[in-house]
């Protein structure tokens, strides 16, 4: 069944990779396997398919397309089984200048599944509109994702913004995306985490693992 997934995603084939979600849902299957072991498996896939030279600019959209169709319907069932006491809130987008949603939304989807309450700002999303909304919505969590080298400075901007928000406990920032390191988020004074799945322990760690009061 993974395998169909990964498949349906490779070949860009979003009406079945929305069938196949479909299937795990009303099944009771594991989401997040569903999730890690087809559909985000099938997205490398055509990534490196790209990267080849094998695969064009409309294969790519193609396939990302197939993937959003299976996270529209994994989505919200993930947030329906796994609703429970808030662990934290998190204001998390694709910073500005970059419109890569695939990552950014597997993390949103993820942290969600883990217990923490996401606003998902989208993507291209402004420095002052991520301030704005973690303000608004009392977020411990800033969590920014940049998949472009030229977009990762946006990262930076936005943790030399938060100490000036003017609050006496500002958000901490979590950074991630296929071109950043722990090394640059060290220079920027942020938290990190390669992937989706370590995305939702470090959040865990930044919000001391505890309920919010
Ligand atoms: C799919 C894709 C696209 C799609 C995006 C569709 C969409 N809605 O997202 C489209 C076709 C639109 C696209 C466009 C472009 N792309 Co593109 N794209 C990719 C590709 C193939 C895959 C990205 C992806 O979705 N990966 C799968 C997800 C699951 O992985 P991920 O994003 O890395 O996320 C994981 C981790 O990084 C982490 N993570 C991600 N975000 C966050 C956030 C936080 C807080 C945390 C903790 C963790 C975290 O967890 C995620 C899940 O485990 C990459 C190649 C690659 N190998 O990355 C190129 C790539 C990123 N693109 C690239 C380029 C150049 C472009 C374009 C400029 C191309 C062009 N000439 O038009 C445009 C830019 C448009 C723009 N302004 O943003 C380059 C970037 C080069 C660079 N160094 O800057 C890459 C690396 C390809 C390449 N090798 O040249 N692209």
């Amino acid at each position: 069944m993974y395998t169909e997934m990964r498949e349906a995603v490779v070949l860009g084939d979003a009406a079945r990779a929305r069938r196949l979600a479909e299937g795990v849902v009303s099944g009771g299957g594991d989401l997040l396997a569903a999730i890690e072991k087809g559909f985000a498996a099938g997205i490398r896939k055509v990534g490196d398919l790209w990267e080849e030279g094998e695969y064009f600019l409309p294969e790519l959209v193609q396939g990302a397309e197939a993937m959003k169709a299976a996270m529209a319907v994994l989505q919200p069932a993930l947030r329906e089984r796994h609703a429970e006491t808030s662990k934290g809130r998190v204001v998390i987008g694709t910073v500005q200048g970059d419109l890569h949603d695939i990552g950014k939304t597997l993390v949103a989807t993820l942290l969600s599944a883990g217990g923490f309450e996401v606003e998902d700002l989208g993507s291209d999303v402004s420095v002052d509109r991520f301030l704005e909304r973690a303000k608004e919505n009392g977020a411990d969590i800033i969590a920014t994702s940049a998949l472009l080298t030229t977009t990762m400075p946006v990262q930076k901007a936005i943790a030399e913004a938060i100490p000036k928000m003017g609050l006496s406990r500002p958000p901490r920032l979590l950074v991630g995306g296929a071109p950043t390191t722990s090394s640059w988020a060290k220079e920027i004074g942020a938290a990190w985490a390669e992937n989706a799945l370590r995305a939702v322990a470090v959040a865990e760690g930044l919000v001391g693992a505890g309920r919010r009061p």
